[in-house]
């Protein structure tokens, strides 16, 4: 399996994230990356190749472009602004306001383009999140170049973005970019399965009213974890979209043995619509050690579902979405890859 990797990520280095009333420094570090990329490496995985520049074509199809254009100046419009910290959300169009106008302010900018305030955007992040669409779009193209798997090491994650919104540390939505790609080289049918520990709200949302893309994700409990608002069981899909959506959502302190079981739910769902290619969103924050969520995977159960995902015999991209135990991200990440492979 190809791995495909940029180390433009490095440009998105973000000192803050506000989290439990505080500043901290965020959980969304460039060392996730580099530890995945030494671990693919270390256990000879397969070659790793640097991203081929798709442009902005790919990314509009999925992305309003006013917000593609607020993403790319948001930092320095921010600087200008007068600013000296990095830029955070902190003022929404709430639910009376009825706003459905273009904000100029940057500070209106922000609360209209986000859903959270747990992202910053700093120097850099959109350079690094461009390229990260691109690492995933370049394991989209092996796919239909016949390679029946690829990893894009994307950085920084894509799920929580939606169509014009930025949030839980993701800007571009890279599995959904996939997808859209995939359907426009004339896939016919395409499944997105996300096993991060977060709902993927922004792949979903993307998605939602679609039968050609179908989304299944297993995650925290959204009624204790964020992103609170979506990821319930009853968000089945709409207008042609219904019954393409499927969500597992599974209480604190769920192990492995339940986790499986909601997967192969997942995964028989997705056996029986017979996609042509399969988008794995990956994110090791189900991990036990990881510091911002409440599930409890020992390093081996990645293997082990790996191993379940390769059953269903589609060409798949990996897409790493989230993970912050960074000492155990290698591992976690990479033994699902090899899990899939035997
Ligand atoms: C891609 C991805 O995994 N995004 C996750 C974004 C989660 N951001 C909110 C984190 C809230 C952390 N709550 C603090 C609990 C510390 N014990
Ligand atoms: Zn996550």
């Amino acid at each position: 399996m190809q791995g495909i990797y940029s180390s433009k990520h490095k440009l998105r280095n973000s000192k803050s994230e506000l989290c439990g009333g505080e500043f901290v420094t965020p959980f969304e570090t460039p060392q996730r990356v580099e530890y995945v990329l030494k671990e693919f490496n270390n256990r000879n995985i397969g070659k790793v190749v640097k991203p081929i520049d798709f442009g902005m074509g790919p990314l509009l199809k999925v992305h309003d472009s006013r917000y593609l254009d607020f993403i790319q100046s948001c930092h320095t419009e921010w600087q200008q602004a007068g600013n000296s910290g990095e830029a955070i959300a902190w003022c929404w169009p709430s639910r009376d306001t009825g706003s459905s106008f273009s904000p100029k302010d940057i500070n209106a900018k922000l609360g209209y383009y986000s859903l959270s305030s747990d992202t910053s955007i700093s120097y850099g992040t959109w350079e690094a999140a461009l390229d990260s669409a691109n690492v995933a779009l370049t394991g989209t193209k092996l796919l239909i170049d016949n390679n029946s798997s690829a990893f894009s090491m994307c950085r920084p994650p894509g799920h929580h973005a939606t169509r014009d919104m930025f949030g839980g540390y993701c800007f571009i939505n890279n599995a959904a970019v996939a997808a859209q790609y995939l359907i426009d080289s004339g896939v016919s049918k395409v499944a997105v399965l996300d096993v991060d520990f977060h709902h993927c709200n922004g792949t979903q949302s993307i998605f939602y009213n679609r039968d050609d893309v179908m989304v299944c994700s297993v995650h925290g409990d959204p009624y204790s974890a964020f992103p609170y608002f979506s990821g319930y069981v009853n968000e089945t899909g709409a207008g042609y979209g219904k019954g393409f959506n499927f969500n597992y959502p599974l209480p604190p302190n769920t192990g492995y043995s339940v986790w499986k079981r909601a997967l192969c739910s997942a995964l028989e769902v997705i056996n029986n619509y017979g996609p042509d290619k399969l988008i794995v969103s990956l994110g090791s924050d189900t991990f036990k050690d990881d510091p911002i969520s409440f599930f409890k995977l020992d390093s081996e159960d990645f293997f082990d579902y790996g191993y379940e995902i390769s059953k269903l015999d589609v060409p798949t991209l990996f897409v790493m979405e989230g993970g912050y135990a960074v000492n155990d991200i290698g591992v976690n990440m990479v033994n699902v890859l090899q899990g899939f492979e035997t």
